[in-house]
């Protein structure tokens, strides 16, 4: 545990303190905590750039605080953060650097890996994504019969696809006139023949974009639209239609590619960490480059504050350090992101994704299975819509979820008063998550509604609220490029901190190597041309059944 070896992990101080405060903690409640010290939002507050995140509404007090300040110390946070920073092959298991921060580092200060200098290269990429998306946006870059490119599908999945697609709908306020983005990933061949039945090969850009150029759904799915271009175009309008993003210019060239329409990225940016890389061109495109730029200037603040604020003021380390909280300290399984913006629409499926994918481990970085929670489950949406769904379940089920608020003080659609209708909603949630309701206030609100006593003696129960529900609250002025950066870097790194304190690789994904081997195994038993013997009886029924559903 915390890059220590297991004896000294075992003896850890900081771990067993905080377990026995926990226990004494489990009764206090927020409200009171709030009553005995009016200064308490502000002292659990934290201002940076255009930013406050408000997080007095947890059960934590001064000396859990401290705990888990202690935590951090002992897991060597400051040192693991300087590693990151400088390039060290973090990432063990595939023995390789973590530099997304590279693709932002606005200082231009070198960062070597092998020796090496990154930043030129990182500055040549960025380089050619403003020249091409240039290019794009005015019409410079032509298609094959002289038409403007309008419709951009960027192909892609995972990390290729979850990051653009969120950042291009989150800016959709800025996107260039007459410009319109797609997204194919899913292998379901629905999703291809959906956005291809509304487009016009003449006006169309896609953009695959694989890490390795190995992936079955994006090779799958960039064949499918290779052909329908190539049918209604001919073959030599895939050089004007056609553009790679990819570290592997040997596969890209098998495609069909030319790797002169290739835009390089590394191995060492991991694929949910890739959308400050050319895996961003569609952003670029849609927004246009200086908006892309002002993104990762955002990231880059982040970066920054991350980097060189005391931990107590550092936004990802306290939001990491508040989840580790109650992940392994109150058997909290889950966390609900909830953003009241309908642009950041994308943003919980690509925490989903930044966070499971990341800390999602049962192995740490001494090779020793671990013997603590390591991810929650994320999940979310855009508020108020989930107020509707799950929020059922979060003032009332049996156990607590905390919850991200995110909060646009202004709208990019100031229309009436629909934002402050909004706005209103989000600050009632995570007060009434805080406050609840007793039975007793229940009961006399009944009674104030005129109910008998029969009627309240029966609802009272069904209408209280345990309350005492933490939350945080995120404000930001308005979602725009800037703003969205710092954003999405602060949960990259809230997300590296969780998985420095929970000792495991946060930069590998083996996990979803296994179902990928199984599915190619399958594959030729559904097609027919093998047996399906050799399968549990489960999956041996299932694939005959659907071989005799197909027929
Ligand atoms: C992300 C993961 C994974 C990856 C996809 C697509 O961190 O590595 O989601 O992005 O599997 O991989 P390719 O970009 O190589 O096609």
């Amino acid at each position: 545990m915390f890059g220590l070896n297991k004896k000294e992990a075992d003896k850890s101080r900081a771990w067993k303190r905080l377990e026995k405060h926990a226990k004494k903690m489990r009764n206090v409640e927020m409200l009171e905590m709030f009553d005995k010290d009016p200064d308490r939002a502000k002292k659990y507050s934290i201002n940076f750039d255009n930013m406050t995140v408000d997080f007095s509404k947890n059960r934590i007090n001064d000396k859990t605080f401290a705990y888990l300040l202690g935590l951090a110390k002992e897991a060597k946070l400051k040192q693991k953060i300087e590693q990151m920073f400088s390039g060290e092959k973090i990432n063990i298991t595939e023995n390789r650097a973590v530099l997304h921060i590279a693709l932002r580092n606005k200082s231009n200060k070198p960062i070597y890996v092998d020796g090496k200098d990154v930043m030129p290269e990182i500055n040549r990429v960025l380089g050619k994504i403003k020249e091409f998306s240039e290019a794009v946006r005015l019409g410079k870059f032509k298609g094959q019969t002289g038409k403007k490119l309008t419709n951009i599908v960027n192909i892609g999945i995972g990390g290729s696809d979850l990051g653009p697609k969120m950042a291009t709908e989150a800016l959709k306020k800025y996107w260039g006139k007459g410009i319109n983005c797609y997204f194919i990933s899913n292998i379901d061949g629905t999703a291809c023949a959906e956005v291809l039945n509304k487009l016009d090969p003449e006006t169309t850009l896609f953009i695959a974009c694989s890490k390795t150029f190995t992936t079955i759904e994006t090779l799958t799915n960039a064949r499918t639209c290779r052909k329908w271009l190539v049918d209604a175009l001919g073959e030599p309008a895939v050089a004007k239609h056609f553009v790679a993003v990819s570290t592997n210019a040997d596969e890209v060239a098998k495609f069909g590619i030319d790797t002169a329409n290739m835009f390089e990225f590394w191995n060492f940016v991991g694929g949910r960490y890739s959308m400050w890389s050319a895996i961003g061109l569609i952003i670029a495109i849609a927004v246009g480059y200086d908006n892309f730029e002002k993104m990762l200037d955002g990231a880059y603040a982040m970066d920054e504050h991350f980097r060189t604020s005391e931990p107590a003021k550092n936004i990802p380390v306290v939001l990491a350090l508040l989840s580790v909280w109650y992940n392994n300290f109150f058997g909290v399984r889950n966390h609900a992101v909830v953003p009241y913006d309908q642009y950041l629409t994308y943003l919980p499926a690509y925490l989903q994704q930044l966070v499971m994918e990341s800390n999602g481990k049962f192995v740490d970085l001494n090779n020793k299975v671990v013997k603590y929670q390591t991810s929650p489950v994320i999940f979310g949406g855009a508020g108020t819509d989930v107020q509707h769904s799950f929020f059922q379940m979060i003032h009332q089920g049996t156990s607590f979820v905390p919850c991200d608020f995110i909060i646009p003080a202004i709208s990019h659609n100031e229309i009436g008063e629909h934002h402050e209708i909004l706005l209103a909603n989000v600050l009632a949630q995570s007060e009434a998550l805080m406050k609840g309701k007793t039975v007793k206030e229940a009961a006399e609100e009944l009674k104030a509604a005129g109910k008998t006593k029969d009627e309240i003696n029966f609802l009272k129960k069904y209408k209280s609220f345990k309350g005492n529900r933490p939350s945080n609250t995120i404000i930001v002025k308005k979602i725009d490029a800037y703003t969205l950066g710092m954003l999405v870097a602060m949960y990259e790194h809230k997300t590296f901190v969780e998985g420095v304190i929970w000792n495991i690789d946060s930069f590998d994904q083996m996990g979803v190597e296994l179902g990928k081997q199984m599915a190619l195994k399958i594959l030729p038993e559904l097609q027919g041309s093998k047996d399906s013997s050799g399968h549990d009886s489960s999956t041996k029924a299932l694939i005959d059944l659907i071989r005799k559903l197909r027929k």
